[in-house]
């Protein structure tokens, strides 16, 4: 009798044990009911999944709270729009929908010509959220347009406005101070009462403190498209750190995967240096899909004594932002100027330093960034027989590891 009581409560016990576990599968697969959607470029992590864990969840609200730690800054807003529409038939929710756009500064081979241009916000995170408790009531991403569109449903107090992140599904873009903050941009507060389906509009100014954050966004997008359509497969999450008037330096991380952009502190900027930008996302590419055992440290374009594995780094990451822009000319703005050089010459701009026949040797990253250009484009000189595109020099970076025999 005792006997057949333990093993009743035996299998009670792993009959709790197995539904315990259903439950958490289908709490997992359903994902608390998320209705997000993983964007266009593949990456490995939907957004679902990245630094935000819903720590409330209120079944039938159709609401989150995300425990990670914002940082909104309503600054900069141009051209906001909102208005009414007449609903021809009936829907099930609210919605807010309209188009997103950041301003980013034009630069030359000498600096910020002083001119800015409009651009799509692509790929990001929006979120409708409720003024008076900061609940996120719904979330999407903005399309390859920047437009967005969310239906969400209100049950307590009217009152939400629309929050664009830095973030998409494999980038986002941090504060530099507290590693934690996302950089976001919200926009005025509108009465959700009055209507059934608004339109907010938001262009982010160079003058926002988040504006650099969204073109840092921007540039690594294209970053992340070029390197798709290479590995054909997911790319681990990138995070870059930025803040304006931050003393973090510029470089690549490979402990984390993380880019780091200079925010000011020395008077040198890099968030609108789309060319730095993508120079450090080429020591991602190959700190994730090839071997890189540069020492780091200081490097300079003239200098030929560099450590061959500092020059192959720097080099490869230089004809890497080339290759993504299809040009071969690097700038980096330093206040009203600009230190340029274009690998083809190669030569350095604004300068008699001769970059041609300074640049040489293996131990130079000037040398290894033009050799890799040859190979790549299709102006040929003399010396250049080579029109290989990127395909041809992918097929042998990430798949031709020679390993050190012991
Ligand atoms: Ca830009
Ligand atoms: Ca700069
Ligand atoms: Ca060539
Ligand atoms: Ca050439």
């Amino acid at each position: 009798m005792k006997a057949n009581r333990a093993t009743f409560f035996r299998y009670l016990y792993l009959i709790t044990i197995l539904l315990f576990l259903l439950l958490i599968i289908y709490g997992c697969r359903n994902g608390g009911g998320s209705s997000e959607t993983v964007i266009g470029n593949s990456c490995v992590a939907p957004l679902s999944v990245m630094n935000k864990e819903k720590s409330t969840y209120q079944a039938g609200r159709n609401e989150y709270r995300f425990n990670y730690n914002i940082l909104a800054k309503l600054l900069g807003y141009t051209n906001f729009e909102l208005k009414r529409k007449n609903i021809a038939f009936a829907q099930t929710g609210k919605s807010i929908s309209g188009s997103i756009r950041y301003d980013d500064r034009v630069y030359d081979n000498t600096g910020f010509t002083g001119g800015t241009e409009l651009k799509p916000v692509r790929f990001a995170a929006v979120e409708v959220v409720r003024n008076s408790d900061s609940i996120v009531l719904s979330s999407s991403t903005t399309d390859s347009s920047g437009r967005y569109s969310i239906q969400f449903t209100n049950t307590d107090t009217p009152g939400v406005y629309i929050r664009v992140i830095s973030e998409t599904d494999c980038v986002l873009i941090k504060n530099s101070v507290s590693g934690n903050a996302i950089h976001a941009v919200i926009s005025p507060i509108i009465n959700d009462s009055a209507g059934e389906s608004f339109i907010i509009n938001m262009d982010i100014a160079v003058s926002s403190e988040a504006g650099g954050a969204f073109n840092i966004l921007d540039v690594l997008t294209d970053g992340m498209t070029f390197l798709s359509s290479l590995t054909g497969t997911p790319q681990p999450t990138l995070t870059a750190f930025w803040e304006k008037n931050s003393c973090d330096g510029t470089y690549f991380e490979s402990l984390d995967n993380s880019i780091h952009l200079l925010g000011g502190c020395s008077g040198d900027t890099d968030e609108y240096d789309d060319d730095i930008i993508l120079h450090e996302f080429g020591h991602y590419a190959s700190a994730n899909f090839s071997r890189d055992d540069s020492p780091g440290g200081p490097h300079s374009l003239g200098d030929n004594t560099e450590d061959i594995r500092l020059a192959w780094s720097e080099g490869w990451a230089h004809f890497f932002s080339s290759a993504i822009r299809g040009n071969p000319r690097q700038v980096d703005t330093i206040l009203n100027s600009a230190s340029s050089f274009e690998m083809e010459g190669p030569s350095l701009f604004a300068s008699s330093f001769d970059l041609d026949s300074s640049s040489i040797y293996t131990t130079n990253e000037v040398a290894a960034a033009a050799v890799l250009w040859d190979i790549f484009d299709n102006t040929n000189e003399a010396f250049d027989a080579l029109s290989l595109g990127i395909n041809s020099i992918w097929d042998i970076f990430p798949g031709y590891l020679i390993l050190p025999t012991v």
